[in-house]
């Protein structure tokens, strides 16, 4: 065949991964092209199209004779992509199948002998010895037709099923499960090791958990705790950094769980601001269908007292689940590992007594948190996984109220609720004489 581009483009021109047919000695040779993994689309773009053309050939009961990787005997550098893009490929085959696999590089007619026989030797003792131990070839292609040929019936007849094969149609698999695709996560969770998660990118079935409470009460660090990630922000290692709503997922016993950590209702930007975020993103979660399997409400035990502003957030976390998820409620105490037990033990009963009897009274559980990932996911797993809509979701979504029209709006948004204060700190509201009604009880 001709050149696919007419221009001979520098440019790499497959696009998709298309197959072409050749008839030689009796038999038909079908030769399937791809996009490269480096090309201008994302490796994950293509790794989904070679991935949907293997899946559906081999369900076709297709096999493979073998699997060509080709690469330029002329970059006389290997960069970490080039690297991770032969473990794309090699978590993609599989090492069960290495001897259906040649190693091929080219550009020999137009390399320098001596620099390309080192590149050779230096990508034969490195990157690509554990495939070749395997049993896959090397082979140098020179530019002609009489060498490819060399190379493809060098192959013979075998044929096989690739790892993904196996893993996708065989054992029915997710994608997303898969060698390959569990390469390209760690990966990226290496380049981005707090990745977060869409909403756009959450199913229905996964298991949500949203996390609430005041700042500096454990939210992130019980998060970081399940998930393994690292802290936010090491510099402010002492306090709070969560400043928007952000999902975290996590894999764990065939099921994904995702965690929403929260800023605080009580952090540096208003509680009104903050309720809004939470409010969007339970909105939109609803509106895709996706709903909690529980709400976990972290507190530290070490606190002598509880403040002002933290009664406030345990109200509007009252008043934003509604005690008909009561029993997907979690009341978590935080701090033990650093806590004096019988002071701590005091503090407990006594919240248990008096700031979260309602909620306990209507189904919510009350949890200690041991700052181990251990105790972490005990409290996590003992959730369960019925899912349920909770009474902000409803009321915003289902019942098509304003923010402030809800019950947790009304405990926060200025001007409807008594409980709270509406003016902030330092700040004292000033009242003008033509202000004052004759009702008002005047006192000099
Ligand atoms: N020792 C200990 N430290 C904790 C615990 N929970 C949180 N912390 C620390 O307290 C600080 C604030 O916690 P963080 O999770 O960021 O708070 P939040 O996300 O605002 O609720 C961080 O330095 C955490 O490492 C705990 O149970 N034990
Ligand atoms: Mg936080």
């Amino acid at each position: 065949m001709p050149p696919e581009s007419a221009m001979q483009s520098l440019r790499s021109c497959s696009m998709g991964v298309r197959a072409y047919a050749y008839n030689r000695g009796g038999k038909r040779f079908i030769f399937v092209d791809t996009p490269g993994f480096d090309s201008l689309q994302s490796r994950d773009v293509i790794l989904r199209k070679v991935t949907y053309w293997l899946e559906i050939s081999y369900r076709g009961s297709i096999r493979l004779t073998g699997i060509i990787y080709i690469r330029r005997i002329t970059d006389t550098s290997i960069p970490d992509m080039e690297l991770s893009i032969f473990q794309t490929f090699t978590s993609l085959c599989g090492e069960e199948v290495a001897d259906r696999v040649r190693l091929v590089t080219t550009m020999w007619d137009e390399a320098d002998t001596e620099t390309a026989k080192n590149t050779e030797e230096i990508l034969k003792a490195g990157p690509w010895k554990s495939f070749l131990d395997a049993g896959a070839c090397y082979e140098r292609f020179e530019n002609t037709g009489e060498s490819a040929w060399k190379v493809v019936l060098g192959l013979g007849d075998n044929r096989n099923a690739l790892l993904i094969q196996r893993e996708l149609v065989d054992i029915g698999m997710e994608f997303r499960v898969t060698t390959v695709a569990r390469k390209l996560l760690q990966e990226a969770t290496l380049e981005n090791p707090r990745p977060t998660i869409q909403i756009s990118e959450i199913e229905p079935s996964d298991m949500v958990i949203m996390f609430l409470g005041s700042t500096c009460s454990g939210m992130s660090n019980f998060i970081n705790k399940l998930t393994g990630m690292p802290p936010e922000c090491v510099a402010h290692s002492h306090g709070s950094c969560t400043i928007d709503v952000k999902a975290y997922a996590c894999d764990r016993d065939g099921k994904r769980f995702i965690f929403v950590d929260t800023p605080g209702f009580n952090s540096s930007q208003s509680q009104n601001v903050v309720l809004k975020k939470i409010a969007y993103w339970l909105e939109t979660a609803h509106t895709k269908s996706i709903k909690l399997i529980g709400v976990v409400y972290t507190q530290r035990i070490t606190d002598a007292h509880v403040t002002h502003a933290e009664l406030t957030s345990l109200r509007t976390f009252a008043a934003l689940c509604g005690n008909e998820v009561a029993s997907q409620v979690r009341l978590v105490t935080t701090m033990w590992d650093q806590a004096n037990v019988a002071s701590a033990e005091k503090r407990e009963d006594v919240m248990k007594a008096e700031l979260w009897k309602a909620l306990l009274d209507a189904g919510a559980c009350y949890e200690r948190f041991h700052n181990t990932e251990g105790s972490a996911w005990d409290i996590v797993l003992r959730l369960g996984d019925s899912k349920r809509t909770i009474l902000l979701q409803r009321e915003l979504a289902v019942m098509g109220m304003d923010l402030t029209q809800t019950t947790a709006g009304r405990q926060l948004l200025p001007g409807t609720s008594h409980d709270v204060p509406s003016f902030p700190h330092n700040q004292r509201p000033v009242i003008h004489i033509c202000e004052i009604k004759p009702t008002d009880i005047l006192i000099l």
